[in-house]
């Protein structure tokens, strides 16, 4: 963080060395009055204020888990603190409040935890959901969302668990380990044929929660991916990773080990 002597107290020093890294990349956590004649200590109480006023995400870049929570908070516009962390270095902060050390976890303002992914979907679009993703005017459809969603996360991710390993490991079990996972991605090419998204015509909590996963089966052999005859589910993943929404949410951001920095998550 920057040095803030008197000397050096305009906002525009302040902001430059409180921001140096690029502003383009990661979103400022205030960009307001500058330029007017704030002093530093305001500045520092304004900034402390404006922390304090918002919930804080320990989020890990490629994990399923963290990309949902991510994508379901900016679709609820719930601008968070994005603390990026990886598994090797985890923040003390966030292993005293959550001992189990398993990412995502949101850090409310009144400080209740919430450390499950799917849980922290619900909490940001039971607060805010302009687009309907919950389905509110068929509400029938909610809870089989649900059940979509604990299929992935159970059956689904054990089997992507023991093909990514069979295929790192080259096994030899490897074409059968994959045909496991493929009950599942067979079962959503159904429900694909029939819509442009999992559950209707327009975006789901389901397929939010579902795309990382099928994006990291799809990972594991992209060449066979490629070959393979999976057209709906295809186009269904190619149309959301290539979406403002996706991109907002892979943004990367410094770690917070680094300099204990705050930076937001939103669509700035
Ligand atoms: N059920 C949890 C699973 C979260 C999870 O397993 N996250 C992984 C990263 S993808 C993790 O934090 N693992 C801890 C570690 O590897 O030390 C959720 O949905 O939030």
């Amino acid at each position: 963080m920057g040095k803030t002597t008197e000397k050096n107290s305009s906002p525009n020093y302040y902001l430059l060395n409180i921001h140096r890294i690029q502003k383009a990349v990661v979103s400022k956590v205030f960009n307001y009055t500058w330029g007017q004649s704030l002093t530093t200590t305001q500045i520092l109480q304004e900034r402390r204020r404006r922390i304090k006023s918002v919930a804080i995400l320990y989020s890990l870049q490629n994990c399923p888990f963290a990309m949902r929570a991510r994508m379901a908070l900016l679709m609820a516009k719930q601008d968070v603190l994005l603390r990026a962390i990886v598994t090797k270095d985890k923040p003390k902060e966030m292993l005293k409040i959550s001992p189990k050390g398993t990412v995502p976890i949101l850090v409310l303002v009144d400080g209740r935890l919430i450390d499950e992914s799917l849980e922290i979907m619900t909490w940001a679009l039971q607060k805010s959901d302009p687009e309907d993703l919950l389905y509110r005017k068929e509400p029938h459809l909610y809870p089989q969302m649900l059940s979509l969603i604990s299929v992935c996360d159970s059956g689904f991710r054990t089997n992507l668990s023991a093909y990514k390993y069979g295929n790192r490991y080259h096994q030899p079990n490897e074409i059968e380990l994959r045909s496991s996972c493929e009950v599942f991605i067979k079962q959503l090419e159904r429900l694909l044929q029939n819509n442009n998204f999992l559950f209707g015509d327009k975006l789901s909590i389901a397929d939010l929660a579902i795309l990382p996963n099928v994006r990291q089966f799809m990972n594991v052999d992209k060449k066979w991916f490629r070959g393979a005859y999976y057209p709906y589910l295809t186009n269904w993943l190619g149309n959301l990773m290539q979406s403002l929404l996706f991109s907002k949410a892979m943004r990367k951001y410094p770690l917070w080990n680094d300099n204990h920095e705050e930076f937001l998550l939103n669509w700035d």
